[in-house]
């Protein structure tokens, strides 16, 4: 049988033991698209068989139930596009001390690309939408490996699919949706955590309330409050990960590497859920001084845009620090906060590089 490394045609970084978690080196996150061979993968089992012409139900507290494939889709509704920020609430679990269980991401688990398909918000107003609808369930065709795990089945509120953003997309970056990605059809929920992005979509159903079951009650879940680190948190203390916090990553110079003296370049990415980045600002002095980086892209919640900083420098070695804040005053921590699940890693992130 050929290894994970014979069959690698692509970019990604493969995390040992778990063959559908692949991550995106950080030497990508200097440019506003990711490309989709690049993009970074996670799956909880698997993908289903590709079939492009899968259906997708949409029942519930609905006045008519539907059924549609991809040329339904594009038939029936309007086609727009969103270039936003798809990351794994566990991205960068792996830097939280004291560590969490799960993938042990590094900070790959990201990426931006342009996402095309239909407003979820048209396809449930064209099926009629009942007055006690508040949450609507949605089901991938991926199944558990055995019948004790759970399926994938999450919901989210009728508030966030109604919003003009959330989508049923069949195009990721102007091509049908790769298998990796959820082909043929996908949610696209910008600003959010990734979770919340089921992937080869088969279910969507205006129910009363919020889904029960392990996906939505017990994993996804943060403190509402700050907790100590390692500390247990009891269920009622906790919400379910939504919206994407304050965070900057340096995709240049590597860390560990080598520049001649001279000239020096700092780039990355910078987003928020919450708003569009107000500025990113790098410190060389280990958080003494700060200074602004331009910024390249279009501003917005949801959106990353390319950070750059130029400075001189002799020999030795240099550290260089990011620091983001977004235009509602979220400022990206020095420190994040621990939580049993290793969520929303955003700490400042810092790259040490030799001059020589
Ligand atoms: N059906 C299905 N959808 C899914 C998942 C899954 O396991 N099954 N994983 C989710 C998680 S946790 C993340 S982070 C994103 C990853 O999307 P990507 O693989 O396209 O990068 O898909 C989400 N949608
Ligand atoms: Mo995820």
């Amino acid at each position: 049988m050929l290894g994970p490394r014979a069959l690698a045609d692509d970019p990604l970084i493969r995390r040992v033991g778990a063959p559908q978690d692949l991550e995106t080196p950080l030497s990508y996150f200097d440019r506003l698209i990711t490309p989709t061979e690049a993009f970074f993968v996670r799956s909880h089992f698997g993908p289903p068989s590709l079939d492009r012409s899968r259906e997708l139900v949409v029942d519930g507290l609905v006045k008519k139930t539907m059924s549609m494939t991809t040329d339904d889709l594009k038939e029936h509704f309007k086609e727009t596009s969103i270039t936003c920020v798809l990351q794994c609430a566990g991205n960068g679990r792996s830097l939280h001390a004291p560590r969490v269980p799960g993938v042990q991401w590094g900070n790959g688990a990201m990426g931006q690309a342009t996402f095309t398909g239909v407003r979820l918000k048209d396809i449930l107003e064209t099926a009629g939408l009942a007055p006690e609808g508040a949450h609507v369930r949605l089901a991938g065709a991926d199944a558990p490996p055995k019948p004790t795990v759970p399926p994938f089945v999450r919901s989210i509120s009728l508030a966030r699919a109604l919003d003009p953003t959330t989508l049923v997309a069949y195009a990721m970056n102007g091509q049908p949706l790769t298998h990796a990605h959820g082909a043929p059809m996908r949610l696209v929920v910008p600003g959010w955590a990734g979770d919340h992005w089921m992937k080869w979509l088969v279910h969507v159903s205006v129910q009363k309330s919020e889904m029960d079951g392990f996906w939505m009650q017990t994993a996804y879940k943060f403190p509402t409050e700050p907790v100590e680190p390692g500390a247990a948190v009891p269920p009622e203390k906790m919400k379910s990960v939504t919206t994407l916090p304050v965070k900057s990553i340096i995709a240049r110079p590597t860390d560990g590497g080598t520049a001649a003296p001279g000239n020096q370049e700092v780039a990355g990415c910078a987003f928020s859920g919450e708003a569009a980045i107000d500025k990113v600002e790098i410190s060389i002095d280990g958080g003494t001084t700060w200074t602004k980086a331009t910024l390249d892209g279009e501003p917005g919640p949801g959106k990353w845009q390319i950070f750059r900083h130029r400075f001189t420098h002799d020999a030795g070695k240099v550290t260089a620090m990011a620091r983001a804040t977004d235009r509602k005053g979220n400022v990206q921590p020095k420190t994040p906060a621990w939580n049993p699940s290793g969520y929303f890693w955003n700490a400042w992130h810092a790259v040490t590089w030799d001059i020589k």
